[in-house]
């Protein structure tokens, strides 16, 4: 048998792992003092969910989580993203400390460290504590107040295990998707007033846990956001789609990235929404726009954005897609791989980020063929693949990417979706809860191994 030689491998230090949430896959909703949180009850809430799936059993994590580490170690996953139930810490979400709920992620993190792997810790995966939202949620300032002290709280009680922290995962999904949309908990449909206020009141609980690792998080912490940019792919990679698809991406994403990196909200982004415009009280923005070490970005899809054809006047045209377009089970999961490549280079070049991690990366599908109980997901293992390209092109091309999580280690709960749309690499039986790697997990094990694209 010959050797192969693997060209260009990633570099030694970046980072290889898989990511889920506290939610989708721990169960246990109402063990050991742990609260109810708006999930419980949006799932609760006919017609909401698919079919409607709760979130009491999901994976079983916490009480399996011995046999998904020793899963983990096995396929060589040596970083793994989770992310800390606020109701288990705070079941009203301010007031008492549950120390049962402190004692779980302890044990959670000793088994992970026996099995050497690492965590990356996000504070805040969208299980608000109910008790909130009874109190206005994301539209009230109360929420923010208790959040700084959840922060702190779990900073200190875990800094001796937990270096890496995420403040908090994909704003646009907890704030305009369930204040605004109401597709998501606790699935309300406000003002565009309301929504841009949910944004700013995220902004600043953001700051809060970056300032909580820098007081408490102890020597050698870093700490980051997690956002889920709205993505342009130029339709070509020209001068002038390039410049269109920036353009595009600037004004898509003022009210988050941009708000980060400036002492307020920018003149174009007041302009645009007008009287609508969230209230800021002095001093938020020390808070919002405190530097932090690393900016978490998960990427699913993009939009095709060109340079307009005619003379508009416009800076860019965002293109529709056609119906046919190929894309996985979700309906907004289209199959675009290049926007993992522009969207840490556009974060690179606009707002100057020097460390950049893929928090999240995958795809969802409902059913997947079986054949001799093996879950052979060949479209899976072709998104990982034609993803991973575009991160080495990034990385190649000078663009900071220093890890890449896959989403997700194993089937769990879809929010809105249920148990229907799996995105694991590892298959779950929901009936037995019984866990197969798939083909994809055998797959990415090896490009982790060999830290190649194979
Ligand atoms: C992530 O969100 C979540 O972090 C994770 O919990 C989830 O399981 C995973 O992805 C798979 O869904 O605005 O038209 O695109 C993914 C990003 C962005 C997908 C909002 C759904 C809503 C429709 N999400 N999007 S649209």
């Amino acid at each position: 048998m010959s050797t192969i030689t693997y060209a260009s491998p990633f570099p030694q230090d970046f980072v290889f792992g898989v990511a889920a949430a506290s939610a989708q896959i721990e169960g246990a909703a109402f063990t050991d003092g742990k609260g109810e949180s708006i999930w419980d009850r949006f799932a609760r809430t006919p017609g909401k969910v698919a079919h409607g799936d709760n979130l009491d059993i999901a994976c079983d994590h916490y009480n399996r989580f011995d046999e998904d580490f020793a899963l983990m170690a096995s396929l060589g996953v040596k970083h793994y993203r989770l992310s800390i139930a606020w109701p288990r810490i705070y079941p009203n979400g301010d007031g008492e400390i549950n120390q049962a709920g402190i004692a779980f992620y302890q044990r959670l993190l000793a088994s992970m460290e026996r099995h050497g792997i690492t965590p990356w810790v996000t504070l805040f995966h969208w299980d608000l504590p109910q008790s909130l939202e009874d109190r206005g949620g994301w539209t009230s300032r109360t929420t923010v107040d208790a959040f700084a002290q959840y922060a702190r709280t779990v900073v200190a009680a875990l800094a001796p295990v937990v270096k890496n922290w995420i403040t908090l995962n994909e704003i646009r999904c907890f704030t305009l998707l369930a204040y605004g949309w109401g597709t998501k908990a606790p699935g309300r449909k406000e003002s565009d007033a309301v929504v841009n206020q949910t944004y700013h009141h995220a902004l600043l609980c953001h700051g809060h846990a970056v300032k909580a690792v820098r007081e408490l998080g102890g020597a050698g912490a870093r700490v980051g956001l997690t956002d889920n940019c709205d993505v342009a792919v130029p339709v070509t990679e020209t001068p002038a789609d390039i410049a269109a698809a920036k353009a595009w991406f600037v004004e898509r994403n003022a009210h988050i990235l941009g708000a980060m990196h400036g002492k307020g909200y920018s003149q174009a982004y007041l302009e645009r929404v007008g009287t609508d415009a969230p209230q800021v009280q002095a001093g938020d923005f020390d808070l919002i726009s405190l530097p932090t070490d690393f900016l978490g970005l998960n990427i699913y899809t993009a939009t095709y954005v060109r340079a307009p054809k005619d003379n508009s006047g416009a800076a860019f045209e965002a293109l529709p897609l056609p119906v046919n377009y190929p894309r996985a089970d979700s309906y907004w999961l289209n199959l675009i791989p290049q926007a993992i490549y522009w969207a840490p280079r556009m974060c690179q070049e606009l707002y100057g980020h020097s460390s950049i991690f893929i928090t999240e990366n995958g795809c969802g599908y409902d059913t997947e063929p079986v054949v001799n109980g093996e879950v052979l997901d060949l479209h899976r293992r072709d998104y990982l693949r034609n993803h991973l390209r575009e991160v080495h092109r990034a990385i190649s091309d000078g663009v900071p990417i220093h890890g890449y999580f896959l989403w997700s280690f194993i089937d769990n709960y879809e929010w809105e979706d249920g148990y229907e749309r799996r995105f694991g690499i590892v298959h779950c039986d929901f009936d037995t809860l019984v866990r197969t790697p798939k083909l994809s997990a055998r797959y990415f094990a090896e490009v982790m191994r060999l830290r190649t694209i194979l």
